[in-house]
């Protein structure tokens, strides 16, 4: 494209913080090892006959918990200014609650923090990437009024433990997939499928426990920890099907009920849910004979603590999505959140030459980045943002010129989007390296590196891409020629 000739003007200034992403369960293994208690994917996972697509599970996955070494030695050789995990809250606290805390847990957490501060690779830390403890969801997990203060508690022993060196916490990481995927619909655990009830009791009170956390922080631990707090919110680039009325409609309403719903109480300018999901969701429960709305009331107070609870405002972006109207789909699960809101969403693009990952889900649409930010900065006016997430998986092998192409593109577009004014201050890479993808088990490769489930040692091996996202750290260029000469890692000075 014509905006590659001009590359050179288009740095990446020097304090942005270029890193890459994990969590927990997808890497961690060592599921039952030193005192961690069960979560719901080894809940999940454990059972028979298992729901992952190679009937895997994240028993061992790349087997972090025993690697710590050989994974800040990847983040050194990528020249990584930060990296993103999460915190196993079962490993910390076995059954959930505060009162045992388990040492060995919050050791490993420790040495990790002190490997990469040794480089001054900054930690960004989520403290539940889906990973819920077991015996909180025997207690109806996110459904549970008093799961707030479950969750204030946690977030207590982890500003307390690990707050003098993590400088960057990300409360929750996609709201829309723990509520929708886990309680609305079944194909993440704990696979409630409780379409139109779970996800909205589920939204309400991830808010509010996120809020919780965030004023713990700023009136306990901010002055003297001086960090931030914030979550991660999976957006999509939503574009209405066609130009009708109906289509733009539906695609407003898909945007507040994946989006808005956990981010307007937060970053919007009036406190509360977005209106009109609100009011649709409304009047579809009183037409099903509910006598009050399925969305639960966040009363003036709630609204209040929750309005404003963010430090920034975290994307994970990877994919493009097309919204049409679909009014009483037949087959359809009623109630459901997509029946709420009369829509469908269409990923394969229509015609559209996206190109196509690994996954089912993802597409390719070059602007998509900015486009993204377009919209946010129309919703939300000008917060700072991090993307806290973005990627794309193969198959397997090391030559991935796919991933190249996509990081290359979306890091152009979210350029794009910093000309015109967005403050856009990290990208978090996904993946470090290959792990447990869910319900796709590992037959979907996210990684920088590669990792050999075959062997014991879990050998990490870099990937094409790896070289490429180096260069661009490096040199804070996208340069579209780069061509690594040869696949041979090795730290750079002052890494
Ligand atoms: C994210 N979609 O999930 C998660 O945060 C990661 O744990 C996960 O490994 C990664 O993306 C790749 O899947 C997503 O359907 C799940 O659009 C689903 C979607 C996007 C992201």
């Amino acid at each position: 494209s014509g905006k590659t000739k001009d590359v050179d003007s288009r740095k990446f200034p020097d304090d942005f913080l270029f890193g890459a992403a994990t969590a927990s369960y997808q890497i961690e293994g060592a599921w039952n090892e030193d005192g961690k208690g069960e979560n719901i994917w080894d809940r999940l996972t454990h059972r028979d006959p298992s729901p992952i697509a190679d009937n895997s599970t994240g028993d061992v996955a790349a087997d972090s918990y025993h690697n710590i070494d050989r994974d800040v030695e990847m983040m050194r050789e990528l020249g990584l200014d930060a990296y993103r995990t999460s915190l196993s809250w079962s490993r910390i606290l076995p059954t959930g609650f505060a009162d045992h805390i388990n040492e060995a847990g919050v050791n490993y957490y420790n040495r990790l923090f002190d490997e990469m501060l040794k480089y001054n690779i900054q930690p960004v830390i989520t403290l539940c990437h889906w990973d819920l403890p077991q015996p909180l969801q025997d207690l109806g997990g996110l459904a549970n009024p008093l799961f707030p203060e479950w969750f204030e508690d946690y977030s207590r022993v982890a500003y307390e433990a690990f707050g003098d060196r993590v400088k960057f916490w990300v409360t929750f990481n996609e709201p829309t997939q723990i509520c929708l995927l886990g309680y609305g619909d079944t194909s993440m655990a704990p696979e409630l499928g409780a379409g139109g009830i779970g996800e909205y009791m589920c939204a309400k009170n991830l808010l509010l426990a996120h809020a919780k956390a965030y004023h713990l922080y700023d009136s306990e631990y901010r002055s003297t920890q001086a960090g931030q707090v914030g979550l991660a919110i999976h957006i999509t680039y939503n574009q209405p099907l066609t130009d009708s009325e109906e289509d733009r409609i539906a695609s407003e309403l898909y945007n507040q009920a994946t989006i808005g719903i956990y981010s307007d109480p937060i970053f919007a300018a009036e406190p509360g849910w977005p209106k009109e999901l609100k009011q649709k969701i409304a009047e579809k429960s009183a037409a099903q004979g509910f006598p009050r709305s399925r969305l639960p009331e966040l009363t003036d107070e709630e609204a209040k603590l929750i309005h404003g609870s963010s430090d920034y405002y975290g994307i994970n972006h990877y994919t493009t999505l097309k919204v049409a109207s679909a009014v009483n789909v037949s087959g359809r699960r009623v109630p459901s959140l997509m029946d709420d809101i009369d829509a469908e969403a269409i990923r394969n693009g229509t015609g559209e030459n996206w190109m196509q990952a690994a996954s089912y889900w993802l597409f390719l649409h070059p602007e998509s980045m900015s486009k993204v930010f377009e919209m946010l900065q129309e919703r939300y006016k000008d917060q700072v943002y991090y993307i806290m997430e973005s990627g794309w998986s193969t198959a397997g092998g090391l030559v991935d010129d796919d991933r190249v192409t996509y990081y290359r593109t979306v890091l152009n577009s979210m350029l794009d989007a910093m000309e015109a004014g967005a403050r856009v201050k990290g990208y978090m890479a996904w993946s470090l390296m290959d792990n447990f993808e869910w319900k796709r088990g590992y037959t979907e490769k996210f990684g920088f590196y590669e990792v050999d489930l075959e062997d014991p040692a879990r050998t990490r091996t870099p990937r094409k891409s790896a070289f490429v996202y180096k260069h661009i750290i490096k040199t804070r260029i996208i340069d579209p020629d780069y061509e690594p000469e040869e696949f041979v890692m090795s730290i750079d000075e002052g890494h």
